[in-house]
Parts: structure tokens; sequence; C-alpha cells
């Protein structure tokens, strides 16, 4: 394949599809940039002083890895200058973060989880970073949080970097979903996949086992006869991956097919699932839509969901389309 860079691909997507403002390709590029920076920190391990834990939480209640508070300051600090941002917003932050008044704004709002998978980082499985692009509403002032209650389908782009053997970056702006590796001697992008595609039918599942007991009717009666194989109702026996990295097992499924699931369960008190919505449901389901494939949350579309609140979590059903279609029928049933 001729060797094209990041920038080359973004400047053909926009002559091709006039998808790709200077100012969207601008911040495709910083942010693409600051992946290639949360890279070169993890690959350091314990070479450098970044394991173990901050002595700190964020929103969620979970206790932070220092990679976790570098990632996100690399993210802030990228993208505060350069004029194309309004607000981001960060998994790692209970509020949002307007552009300081130094800077002029822009008309995009990024959303970020800075490291997800970080139970992963202190055994060295791949982690990776999801990112999230809005538009800032027309005429917004200062910016609320209310500014990025957007459905998922008004995402402009949407992508995660993986920083597993290889660190590569998946993107779409609306036109396919195309992956590129870095070229660590250049320090470069490079488009290694185009036009990615979920293969529609699939021989493995992604779910946490362990809450099995947990799961309502519909996860039970998918997950089971998923787990009959050949002797049931599906005819034919599955594998299971789990890597409890979202970003690895997506990419997995992206590459060769597959259903991922974090559904709701018995436990749920106040929100329903794990994941959460605005930066890391709804950016892999316009990735996975974008590649052929579907997203639910078991009953509604996730990029079709109304957000009402920035932290807020989703059950989450992606991956191969027929069986994200069967798992959701059980759930209409
Ligand atoms: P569990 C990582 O913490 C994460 O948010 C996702 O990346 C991953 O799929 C999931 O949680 C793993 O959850 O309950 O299996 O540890």
């Amino acid at each position: 394949m001729k060797r094209v860079s990041l920038t080359q691909h973004l400047v053909e997507e926009q002559r091709l599809h006039n998808s790709i403002p200077a100012e969207l390709r601008l911040l495709i590029e910083v942010v693409a940039r600051a992946c290639k920076t949360i890279s070169h920190s993890v690959g350091k391990g314990a070479l450098g002083d970044i394991l173990g834990s901050a002595d700190t939480e964020n929103i969620q209640g979970e206790v932070q890895k220092k990679l976790d508070v570098i990632s996100n300051e690399i993210l802030l600090e990228a993208n505060e200058w350069g004029g194309h941002l309004a607000a981001m917003a960060s998994e790692e932050m209970e509020s949002i973060h307007p552009i300081p008044n130094r800077y002029p704004m822009g008309e995009y709002m990024l959303l970020f989880d800075p490291l997800d998978g970080s139970s992963n980082i202190d055994v060295n499985v791949s982690i990776g970073t999801i990112f999230s692009v809005l538009k800032a509403p027309e005429g917004m002032g200062t910016p609320t949080e209310a500014d990025f209650m957007q459905a998922g389908s008004m995402q402009v782009a949407a992508g995660y970097a993986v920083y597993g053997p290889q660190t590569m970056l998946v993107l779409t702006t609306g036109n396919g979903v195309n992956c590129f590796t870095l070229d660590r001697e250049m320090g470069s992008w490079v488009l290694t996949q185009r036009h990615m595609m979920i293969p529609e039918a699939t021989k493995e599942f992604a779910i946490n086992m362990s809450n099995q007991r947990h799961w309502h009717a519909p996860v039970q009666r998918y997950v089971d006869e998923l787990l009959a194989g050949s002797t049931g109702v599906r005819g034919k026996d599955f594998n299971m991956r789990w890597i409890a990295s979202m970003v690895a097992d997506v990419h997995r499924i992206l590459n060769r097919g597959g259903i991922f699931m974090y559904p709701a369960d018995t436990r749920d008190t106040s929100m329903p699932g794990k994941l959460r919505l605005m930066y890391e449901a709804n950016p892999m389901a316009m990735i996975v839509e974008q590649a052929g494939g579907a997203a639910t949350d078991g009953r509604t579309r996730i990029l079709d969901i109304a957000p009402h609140k920035l932290h807020q979590r989703v059950p989450v059903f992606l991956g191969s389309k027929s069986e994200v279609e069967r798992v959701s029928s059980y759930h209409a049933e």
C-alpha cells in the first residue's frame, strides 16, 4: 500500500466528502499527536515514574492511576491553545473544561476517556484513549455541561488509540473507518487499513462472565445459547475473549468480528451498566456503525440515546450486526 500519512488522508477526505473543515482537521491532528505522547509515556512502564496509583479519585469514585492523570493532562494541554475547541470533557474530570480565556474559542467540543482500561496498565496489557467530537451549539456563550448533551448521532468524528504491540489510531469522520499505525522511527501515523468492515456473523463473544449471576433474563438466555454451542439452538461453537480494555476488545471485533457486551445487571441502583455514554459508548458506536456493525443498549440504538448527564452510564452491546440484533430482540420480548 502506498504510504499515506494521517495529514494526507484528512486532506483527501476533505476533497472527497467535504466533511473535514480545516479546524476539524487541526483538532484530529492535535489529538493524534497527543496520543503519540501518551503512547510514549505508557511505553516507559517501570522505567518512568508513571506506574501505580495516584493518591486521588476521579468522579467515578475510581482510584486514578498515575497514567490516567498524566494522559488527561497531555490531552488538555495539547488542545487548549489551538483555537479549534470551545470546551473539553473527560472521564477524569467532574465538570467540563472550558478553553482558558487567554486562548481563542473554536467551534468544536472534545470528549475523551484519556486512558481506558487502566486496570491493565500495571500488568502490561493493551490500553487506549477514546475520543468523541461534537460541534458547539450555534450562538453558544460560555460553554456549560448542557451544551454537551447531544445524542451520539451528532458526533462529527470519533476515534481511539490502542497502545498494544503496535500503537494504532482508528478514526471515523462519518465516511467509513480507517486505521493508522504509528511509525515510531519517523514519529508519524501511517494509513494501514482503509474502510474497516466488521464481519456480519461471528463465533466470538466478549463479556465479563464473573457477573453472570447478576444478569437480567435476556442476557442470561443469549449467553446460555452461546455456551451451548453446537449442542444448542445456535448450532455452532463460540469462543470467548475478555481483555477488560474496551479499546482492545473493540479493535479485535473491528478486525475479525464478535460481540462486546457490558450489560446492566441486578446490582445497578443508580445507573445501568458500567460504561459511560458520552466518551466510551458513543464514539465506539459511531466507529462500529461506520464499519457496518451495530450498537445498542439492549433496546435503543446507542447513537439515538438523548443524554442527560455528562458521566451517565449505559448498557452496551456492540459488534457484528446479526449478533447485536439477536440479543437486542431478546430484550424486546
Ligand atoms: P470489568 C475499563 O475499566 C473499562 O471501563 C472498559 O475498558 C472495560 O471493557 C471494562 O471497564 C472492564 O470492566 O468489570 O471487566 O473490569
